[in-house]
């Protein structure tokens, strides 16, 4: 069965699921979107990412062409429609067609697409053995300029940050502010802990404010850790005794390595794993239920 994808109010074969090369949304990036999983039938914490699509669309002054709850009905006409019980969703807001200019005013119909697919899960080995992450010279946007708060299709920033990691050879790249405090990776919120305590840097400092950031915080709350949001340097990581990174489509994934200093034992830490085993147990719970 050929995939189908949701496009302006309909479904169309994956072949048909084309848009202009005048999209504003290609032309200048102009557009927003979500990455959703779902687990067994369940779609994870579908209204705080329709939510932040939302929210992103309304700074950006894109209004998006269908109500909150006709687009949570149809992320699951396309999951139903594909026939995916456990699967990658990504929800794609664009400005739609305009001119040669970027006027937004020019475009007359914003694009509405989501495709819905199988997830491609991360090697096993990032979770057993622990990724290796590095910083990177290139500075997470300037919440001033593009704030990162707005989940945007101009995900250039990540990208070159992507480029430096793969070029230093490790998995993933820390980006910094302007002023040397840690922020996030390049699609991943980054925790460490120290004892008792989990830290991850506050929204303020330039990041996106994750939902599996969230969902961890709770968790940890949950669990008698105490969770701080507060700003740190690179010193606080190599000096803790485990980092995680947490998102969507990784969910949490253990840090063994830093800028080439161990952390901890050099192994993934018990902290991450039990909140790996917690968020394991809430995922197949947790999400509007739907039926193939
Ligand atoms: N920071 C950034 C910059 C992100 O893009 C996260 C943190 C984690 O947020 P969530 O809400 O997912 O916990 C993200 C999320 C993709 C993809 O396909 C990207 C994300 C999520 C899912 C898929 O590139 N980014």
């Amino acid at each position: 069965m050929s995939s189908k994808i949701f496009l302006n109010n309909r479904l169309v074969d994956k072949a048909d699921a084309t848009i202009s090369v005048f999209d504003h949304g290609l032309l200048y990036g102009d557009g927003v979107f979500e990455g959703i999983r779902s687990y067994g039938g369940l779609v994870f914490k579908l209204r705080e990412h329709l939510d932040r699509l939302f929210e992103s669309a309304h700074t950006l002054m894109l209004e998006i062409p269908m109500t909150k709850e006709r687009l949570e009905k149809a992320v699951v006409q396309t999951l139903k429609a594909n026939r995916l019980k456990d699967a990658y969703i990504r929800l794609v807001v664009t400005r739609g067609v305009g001119d040669l200019g970027l006027d937004p005013r020019k475009c007359r119909q914003p694009m509405l697409f989501i495709i819905a697919d199988e997830i491609m899960l991360y090697p096993r080995a990032y979770y057993e053995k622990g990724l290796q992450i590095a910083t990177v010279p290139t500075v997470r946007n300037h919440p001033e300029a593009l704030n990162p708060q707005l989940k945007t299709l101009n995900y250039l920033n990540n990208i070159l940050a992507k480029i430096e990691a793969t070029n230093a050879g490790v998995d993933e790249a820390i980006l910094l502010n302007s002023q040397g405090y840690v922020t996030e990776c390049t699609g991943e919120n980054i925790f460490y802990v120290r004892g008792k305590c989990i830290a991850t840097p506050p929204p303020y400092v330039g990041i996106l404010r994750g939902i599996t950031r969230s969902v961890v915080m709770r968790i940890a709350k949950e669990l008698g850790f105490s969770v701080e949001e507060d700003v740190f340097t690179r010193h606080e990581l190599y000096t803790a005794d485990e980092v995680f990174l947490t998102g969507t489509a990784a969910e949490i994934v253990p840090v063994v390595k830093i800028d080439n200093r161990q952390i901890g034992s050099g192994k993934p830490g018990k902290t991450t794993r039990l909140l790996t085993k917690e968020f394991k147990k809430l995922t197949p719970k947790e999400g509007v239920k739907y039926d193939l």
